[in-house]
């Protein structure tokens, strides 16, 4: 439910099964139905509202069988919020090894020990049914998003799958959302929008980008396929998770995010502030008495000094890597509350004129 606009960024309630999900969002990874370092009580406690999990990883172990005979991912895993599946479509391209694409589907072989696999947008389904999020992916292709060649026969292809997972998704209880693909090209994102927009899928996510184009490509392409999907549904940009991408995408109206950006730069001792990253390894934070962030409520920050967690880090003690997590988590969600709050009070321009303004970007 929309309500409220401020310009084109959006102030919505989507409601699923386990519970409403207040957006703008960003949803954690948990890509093997675990958020690296983190317990179902630390999510609740930290204010997140959804998480996402992998299709391709639960899929080959332990197995989506084995879940669903223990009560589906939700009782699995312990997590009673909502939760979002990927199709896998992305996870196959980019990790599983001799990729053998054809209009029916993808023969890959298993990362973890070379066997042989095949997904069809049927068998996603089925998988993702027997998971039982409560939101699922539709199967999509991700192709280069610079190369219009590719782009334009693929998006023909991804578009039959996103008909054939939408004619055997039959879960009443389960929202399947559409994926536009389209790459970095106005009209095919255009074409991408319209087609799946007519097929009525529960929400729409934007994927193929942040995948080697330029932030100013990300950003164009968000004015352009934004618009072109129904006001009334969500719309989730896959993958992004940047602070500062996260801020512009909400500005071009975009409800939904996943990244493991928080997660995975906090094991290699890089925490998010509101001026950006530091990184806690370095020898500038070796007697340093402050909190990671000063004004910031984590856990973390209420009560270890930056000395300390660049000790731990050099150190090697794996509580860094939680102690992290959870400060980086903390922040990506305060960064969302805020989003809110100024969407709400009609200030979001100010907001993110004064967020970028503070935040300086890297990617150390
Ligand atoms: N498709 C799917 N998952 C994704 C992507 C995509 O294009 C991306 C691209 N940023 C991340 N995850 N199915
Ligand atoms: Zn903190």
């Amino acid at each position: 439910m929309l309500h409220r606009t401020d310009g084109a960024a959006r102030l919505a309630t989507y409601h699923t099964p386990h519970g409403a999900i207040q957006m703008p969002a960003f949803a954690p990874v948990g890509t093997q139905a675990n958020v690296k370092t983190l317990e179902p009580r630390d999510l609740h406690e930290l204010g997140c509202q959804i998480i996402l999990a992998n299709t391709y990883h639960l899929y080959l172990r332990p197995g989506h069988r084995l879940i669903q005979k223990l009560g589906g991912l939700h009782r699995f895993m312990a997590w009673d919020g909502p939760i979002l599946t990927d199709s896998g479509g992305y996870q196959v391209f980019s990790l599983a090894d001799q990729r053998q694409l054809d209009d029916d589907g993808v023969t890959f072989r298993s990362h973890i020990d070379g066997s042989l696999h095949r997904f069809t947008p049927e068998m996603v389904m089925e998988i993702e049914q027997a998971l039982g999020p409560d939101i699922a992916m539709v199967l999509d292709e991700c192709p280069d998003p610079l190369d219009r060649a590719y782009n334009r026969q693929a998006l023909d292809r991804t578009h039959r799958w996103a008909e054939r997972c939408k004619a055997s998704h039959t879960r009443p209880d389960q929202a399947l959302f559409g994926i536009v693909q389209g790459g970095i090209f106005p009209d095919l994102r255009q074409e991408s929008a319209a087609f799946l927009t007519q097929l009525d899928f529960h929400g729409y996510a934007i994927g193929g980008l942040a995948v080697g184009e330029t932030k100013e490509q990300m950003y164009a392409t968000l004015d352009e396929t934004c618009p072109a999907l129904p006001q009334e549904k969500p719309r989730y940009l896959m993958g992004v998770g940047a602070p500062e991408d996260i801020v512009e995408a909400v500005a071009r109206g975009v409800d939904l995010f996943d990244c493991v950006l928080p997660t995975r730069i906090a094991r290699n001792g890089s925490l998010l502030t509101p001026e950006g990253r530091i990184n806690l390894r370095n020898a500038r934070f070796a007697e340093d008495p402050r909190p990671v962030q000063e004004d910031c409520g984590c856990y973390t920050c209420r009560t270890f000094s930056r000395a300390y967690l660049r000790h731990l880090y050099k150190a090697g003690e794996i509580s860094a890597l939680r102690l992290g997590t959870i400060h980086n988590v903390y922040f990506l969600m305060e960064l969302m509350r805020q989003i809110r709050a100024a969407i709400a009070a009609g200030t979001f321009a100010d907001f993110r004129a004064a967020f970028l303004e503070r935040y300086q970007i890297s990617n150390q």
